[in-house]
């Protein structure tokens, strides 16, 4: 019996995969994310490898992001090259669309995969295939399988042979797995080792509530699951052994949905004692003084998404069941891990369908109340611009907050296009029309002010180690084409942020990405940067210092001889 199935295996075993990651294009990031997809391919690998030997290419690593018509062209070059450059016969190919600003890459990617191998199965999943699979049904399409929701059972069955390709674009949905069935992550598997500074790792999927916003509205919403306690220690513990990272993150939707429970996985992280941060996204209601408590004795970041911080706007966000308690909740959590200085990174959507100048003035205005009555903070603000994805709630309610509120976007498929950040631009309203016009960027120069009010404030203690892992990671994420070049892109490194301060990359209007942006001028970059420091406090409007001694006086002076050192540590990385 057991011979047969050893047999069975090992012609199974056989079998051979690739499981690839093929970025975005068009999109002006110049990092590569950290080792974000990581996870999701880990999992996929860690559930098909008993079945085949799986081969990992993460594009977005190797490459970075292609933004231009030249860049994209050349990545194309990279990948035909890499794909003949790989020695194996694929049976089966899966894609990870994972968000819609992956779309166009997939394509293309997609179409190099069936030129190479020309008999495997292509599969494709990830968000974007989940909220609209038939983006991937047309003539011509190299995918066999468009797989919704989780891909480990699909996956499983495609190599199985219990789900057979017929050529035609089949769409299949996974089914939220029991956390049990979870294969364990192959971490050290991983084909880019100096990525996994950054770890994510996963506890928990799905969540309890349903903001209009998020997928979790969507036709597909993942039920909640976590795995135990014991067993995300476990995983967490072996994370570290295999590939010591200096970060672990959760991908969690929301960790801590039961009270109980995160309260015991922090006291176990404490125990373990690992040197590692944590950083994981919960929700302010779940907060209380001994979450605190337990996050400020662990090296652990909180991320959360306020979102707004108007009633009315709670609610067209659905983002609560009684909007007033909620903001009344977001202002005290934030006031209470500031106090326990737990790092906090929490985040805003500007601009969101139905924002209106009252509730924009509203957000503003009690933002700048909680920083005024701090004296020294560990909030790091993080605003961000609404962006309209397809497969939630405003999404395929877009008519409404059209005829309510006066919501237009130019291109309601911006993915499809060669110029997606123009096209996802829109007015969430009438009411910030009358005021703006059609200027969707209306709440940058106010809220830039606010980060740098926030900024101002920072506990420089708190951060200090959170920014030196920081660098650690940025200089992993130059991509490998970057390297070797002295573009522009190396010297905006050089020049501004190794040589400047990491202030820059997390907190400053001028992070180190918007930075990339000005990469075609030398000029516009110290421009920036020096205009940067000049708004950013009053202390420095003194022109006779430097930048060394402007540094100082808004980070302070520890900060500033530990970046002297690291600066130097960077240049000769960078050469
Ligand atoms: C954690 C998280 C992140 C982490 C990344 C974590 C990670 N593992 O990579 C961070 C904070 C870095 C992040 C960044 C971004 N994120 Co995010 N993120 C999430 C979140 C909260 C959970 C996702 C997660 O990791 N789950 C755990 C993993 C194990 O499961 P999974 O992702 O569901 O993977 C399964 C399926 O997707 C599928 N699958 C995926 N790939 C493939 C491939 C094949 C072949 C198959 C068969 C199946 C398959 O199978 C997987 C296993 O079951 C979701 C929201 C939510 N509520 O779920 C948003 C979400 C995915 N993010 C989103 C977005 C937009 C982004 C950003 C673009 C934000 C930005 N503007 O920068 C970036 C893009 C990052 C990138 N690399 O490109 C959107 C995507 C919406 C869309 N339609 O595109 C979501 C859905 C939030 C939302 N607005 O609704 N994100
Ligand atoms: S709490 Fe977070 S994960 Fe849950 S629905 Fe809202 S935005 Fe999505």
């Amino acid at each position: 019996m057991m011979e047969g199935k050893d047999t069975l295996m090992s012609t199974l075993k056989t079998k051979r995969a690739l499981l690839l990651y093929p970025g975005s294009l068009y999109f002006p990031f110049r990092l590569r994310h950290g080792a974000t997809v990581a996870s999701i391919l880990l999992h996929l690998k860690g559930c098909i490898s008993e079945y085949a030997s799986v081969d990992i290419c993460d594009l977005c690593q190797e490459y970075g992001f292609p933004q231009t018509e030249e860049e994209v062209k050349d990545f194309l070059v990279y990948s035909d090259d890499r794909f003949r450059g790989m020695d194996a016969d694929y049976d089966l190919v899966g894609i990870s669309c994972y968000t819609s600003l992956c779309f166009l890459a997939t394509k293309e990617i997609g179409r190099l995969a069936r030129m190479h191998w020309p008999d495997a199965t292509i599969v494709v999943g990830g968000y974007h295939p989940t909220a609209a699979p038939e983006d991937f049904i047309y003539d011509g399409s190299p995918f066999d399988f468009v797989v919704r929701g989780e891909g480990e059972g699909p996956l499983r069955d495609i190599i199985q042979d219990s789900l057979k390709a017929t050529h035609l674009p089949t769409i299949v949905t996974g089914k939220p797995l029991d956390p049990q069935e979870w294969a364990d992550m192959p971490f050290a598997e991983y084909p880019y080792p100096k990525n996994m500074i950054d770890l994510w790792v996963n506890a928990s999927r799905g969540c309890i509530m349903s903001c209009r916003f998020c997928c979790q509205s969507g036709e597909i919403a993942y039920p909640w699951r976590t795995k135990t306690v014991p067993s995300v220690l476990d995983m967490v513990q072996r994370a570290y052994a295999e590939v010591r990272p200096k970060n672990i993150f959760f991908s969690d939707p929301y960790l801590g949905v039961e009270k109980g429970w995160f309260k015991a996985l922090l006291r176990g992280l404490i125990e373990l004692d690992l040197p590692v941060a944590y950083e994981a996204e919960c929700r302010v209601e779940t907060l209380d003084d001994e979450l605190t408590q337990l996050m400020s004795e662990l090296r652990f970041s909180v991320i959360l998404g306020i979102e707004s911080l108007s009633p009315k706007m709670i609610e067209r966000m659905g983002k609560a069941r009684n909007p007033e308690r909620y903001v009344r909740a977001a202002i005290e959590a934030l006031h209470q891990l500031s106090g326990s200085r737990v790092p906090v990174n929490f985040q805003m959507i500007m601009n969101h369908p139905g924002e209106s100048v009252e509730t924009y003035q509203e957000t503003v205005r009690t933002l700048w109340n909680i920083i005024e009555n701090q004296e020294e903070t560990s909030l790091m603000f993080v605003p961000h611009s609404f962006l309209l994805f397809p497969g939630n709630y405003v999404y395929s309610h877009m008519d409404e907050y059209a005829r309510a509120y006066g919501y237009r976007i130019n291109d309601v498929r911006w993915w499809t296009t060669t110029n997606p950040m123009v096209a996802c631009q829109g007015m969430a309203s009438d009411s910030l029309r009358e005021a703006y016009g059609e200027d969707c960027d209306y709440w940058k120069e106010e809220v830039h002010a606010l980060e740098r009010a926030y900024l101002h404030k920072i506990c420089v203690k708190t951060f200090v180690t959170r920014w030196f892992t920081k660098i650690e990671t940025l200089k992993q994420r130059v991509p490998h084409r970057d390297r070797n070049r002295d573009d522009v892109f190396s010297r905006v490194v050089r020049d501004v942020f190794i040589a400047h301060d990491v202030v820059l990359e997390q907190c400053s209007p001028f992070s180190v990405r918007n930075l990339a942006r000005y990469d075609a001028d030398k000029r516009t970059v110290r421009r920036e940067r020096d205009g940067f420091l000049r708004t950013n406090s009053p202390a420095v409007y003194d022109e006779s210092l430097s930048t060394q001694e402007a540094t100082d006086l808004v980070v302070g002076q520890n900060l500033a001889k530990h970046l002297q050192s690291v600066r130097s540590r960077l240049a000769c990385a960078c050469q």
